[in-house]
C-alpha cells in the first residue's frame, strides 16, 4: 500500500542556511535538514518531498498541487510567512493539513516577524527549536494523519 505523502516546503532564503548567520538560524544546512527529515519520515511509514525556492509562485504552486495528492504539508515559508495573502489563499484551497514551523523564535525577534499570514491556516505552527523543528512537525503530522 502507497504511503502517505508529505511536502516539505520551504522559503526564500532557506537555502542560505549553515552559510550564514549561524547565530540565528544554526550550522546544519538545509540539505542536512532534508537527509534528517527523509530519515525520519521513513521511520514514520511517510513518502516525503521536499522544496525550496526563492519565488513565491513556486511555494503557490507546490501548495496548490498538494491537494488530493499528499496528506499533510509543513511549511516553512520565510519572510513570505509575513507577506503573503496568496500563500494563505493556496493553503486554504488546498485543503490538507498543514504544520507551520520557523527555525528561530519569531516571537523573540522584530516586530514585524510577530505576525503569520500562513498561521490562520495552519494546524499549529513549532518554532523556536532550530532544525528539530522539522522532525517535531514530522511527529505531529504523522499523528494528525493517523487519526484522519
Ligand atoms: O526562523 C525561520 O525559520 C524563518 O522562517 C526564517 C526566515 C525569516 O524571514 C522568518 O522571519 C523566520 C529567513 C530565512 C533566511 O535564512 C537565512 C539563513 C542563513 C543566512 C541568511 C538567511
Amino acid at each position: 500500500m502507497a504511503k502517505p505523502l508529505v511536502l516539505i516546503v520551504n522559503g526564500p532564503n532557506l537555502n542560505m542556511l549553515g552559510k550564514r548567520q549561524p547565530e540565528v538560524y544554526g550550522h546544519q544546512t538545509l540539505a542536512d535538514i532534508e537527509t534528517a527529515a527523509a530519515a525520519h519520515a521513513e521511520s514514520l511509514g511517510l513518502d516525503m518531498e521536499f522544496h525550496q525556492s526563492n519565488h513565491e509562485g513556486d511555494l503557490v504552486d507546490w501548495i496548490q498541487g498538494a491537494r488530493g495528492r499528499a496528506a499533510g504539508i509543513i511549511l516553512n515559508a520565510g519572510a513570505y510567512t509575513h507577506t503573503s495573502v496568496a500563500l494563505l489563499d493556496a493553503l486554504n484551497a488546498a485543503e490538507v493539513v498543514c504544520v507551520e514551523v520557523h527555525l528561530s523564535n519569531i516571537h523573540q525577534r522584530e516586530e514585524f516577524r510577530h505576525h503569520s499570514f500562513v498561521s490562520k491556516a495552519a494546524k499549529g505552527m513549532i518554532c523556536g527549536f532550530g532544525s528539530h523543528g522539522y522532525i517535531l512537525a514530522l511527529d505531529a503530522l504523522a499523528r494528525l494523519i493517523k487519526e484522519s
